[in-house]
């Protein structure tokens, strides 16, 4: 369901409450006014409030909501968006009061996902955040809708009766949709498990919104994912391979940004994508050091990820943009406080070769489990295993050595040939999102 309102220009608002400074509001509506403007709309004014706390009624005040009626009509704005979630009952009285439609920071970033959906999972997964966050305030949409179509095709207004029948069937489509995504799920780690048998070690790239994600990808693999000066255009996971010095193999994954305020709805909804950072042996952190705030975007994403519970695994911090005088001075200044972090050049490909490297040395402790079958007269490769690898379900049979390995990753490559139910050298297709679809 698209939010039905004339989205042309915008006043925004955003809320200093108690010792909040007004430097982070003013970055926080910055941020607000890239989102709304990636949403299809033009940003006519922006004001910050401050208040001691949240005005259970309005948020910010009756007096303060009067005076956003008689800025939103001096600059032409048709709806108001707030910098802060507010409650249903709240954006139900500032619509009323200021009479435009009033949205918030949520809204606006359910509606950028939900342009930007454009597969199956992902469509699914914005519907369900989108039926999550309608739930509570059916009211407030009841409002809106008599106030546009007066109230045709709701018989007798929006009686309580009605709104109830219309309660229980976005639960039942909620339902639906949740029955839909373990499926989406399901298969995802069925495809997981098919790549771990090719004993290939999966690293996800992730980072802020717009911190050049899916550049990078492209740049290590060859590939082509969109990409644009946006917020949120990625949504979708994308894997592809991509080979690291001595002859290491990887599965790259590209998957959706965060943002800081990211709805929890949202994080929910997107479970089943977001797997694929929790199962990962390895996440790539992509810093936009060219951004002002790249220190504060680092934290974003590393909060995420502790939310996500995926903190114990190894991190490798890249910091990109390194060819804009911006992106090189901070990248510097930022090296220092990450250990083992990258600076590199996504758009240009300048220290790609050390990342590989970098990569390639933090995959060297991990081991993969693999089921083997090696010819019995390669007894050096046997051997090696014995030294090398924890074993179990030894067995000599006709045709071979049958063992179950954990091999460190530096040996690995020695012993693809023999994982067992892959032909001798398999090849893997590159487009490994392609397999998926299928
Ligand atoms: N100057 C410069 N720009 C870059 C570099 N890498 C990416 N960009 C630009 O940054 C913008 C965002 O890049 P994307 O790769 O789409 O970023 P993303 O992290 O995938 O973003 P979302 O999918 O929207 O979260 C694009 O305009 C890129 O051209 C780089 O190394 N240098
Ligand atoms: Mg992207």
């Amino acid at each position: 369901m698209q939010t039905e309102i004339n989205k042309e220009k915008a006043l925004l608002a955003g809320v200093a409450i108690g010792q909040a400074r007004d430097w982070e509001i003013r970055d926080s509506l910055d941020e607000l006014s890239r989102l709304v403007e990636t949403d299809g709309a033009e940003v006519v004014h922006t004001l910050i409030c401050r208040r001691p706390k949240p005005d259970p009624g309005y948020y910010i005040g009756r007096g303060k909501a009067e005076e956003i009626r008689s800025l939103a009509e001096l600059h032409g704005a048709r709806c108001v968006v707030f910098d802060e979630d507010l409650s249903p009952a709240q954006a139900r009285n500032l619509e009323e009061l200021i009479g435009l439609p009033v949205l918030d920071r949520t809204q606006i970033i359910l509606d950028i996902f939900s342009m930007h959906a454009d597969t199956h999972e992902g469509r699914l997964q914005v519907d369900l955040a989108r039926l999550e966050y309608q739930l509570p305030r059916l009211r407030r949409m009841w409002t809106h809708l008599e106030r546009q179509v007066g109230g045709i095709g709701v018989r007798g207004g929006p009686g309580e009766q009605q709104m109830e029948v219309d309660r229980r069937r976005i639960r039942q489509q909620i339902e639906r949709l949740k029955d839909q995504l373990e499926g989406v799920r399901r298969h995802r780690s069925e495809l997981r498990r098919g790549r771990r048998r090719h004993g290939w070690a999966s690293v996800s790239i992730v980072g802020y919104t717009n911190a050049g994600k899916s550049t990078l990808l492209n740049a290590l693999t060859g590939s082509s994912v969109v990409t644009n000066d946006q917020l949120f255009v990625t949504l979708d996971p994308t894997t592809r391979r991509v080979e690291l010095p001595n002859q290491q193999m990887a599965l790259l994954t590209d998957t959706v940004g965060f943002i800081s305020k990211l709805p929890h709805h949202l994080v929910e909804a997107f479970k089943a994508t977001l797997e694929e950072v929790v199962d990962a042996d390895l996440l790539i952190h992509v810093i936009d050091a060219s951004h002002p705030l790249a220190e504060r975007q680092i934290g974003v994403v590393n909060d995420v990820l502790r939310d996500m519970g995926t903190d114990d695994k190894p991190v490798v911090a890249v910091l990109n943009k390194i060819d804009c005088e911006s992106g090189l001075a901070q990248a510097r200044r930022l090296s220092k406080l990450l250990p083992g972090s990258v600076m590199v050049s996504a758009r240009t490909g300048e220290g790609l070769d050390h990342l590989k490297e970098q990569l390639a040395d933090t995959l060297r402790h991990r081991h993969t489990e693999v089921e083997l079958c090696i010819p019995l007269d390669q007894t050096r490769l046997i051997a090696g295993l014995r030294a090398n690898a924890r074993m179990a379900d030894e067995k000599y049979e006709e045709d071979g050595f049958h063992v179950r390995a954990w091999v460190p990753e530096r040996i690995l490559h020695l012993y693809r040939p023999y994982i067992r139910g892959e032909p001798p050298h398999a090849a893997a297709p590159d487009d490994w999102s392609e397999d998926e679809k299928g």
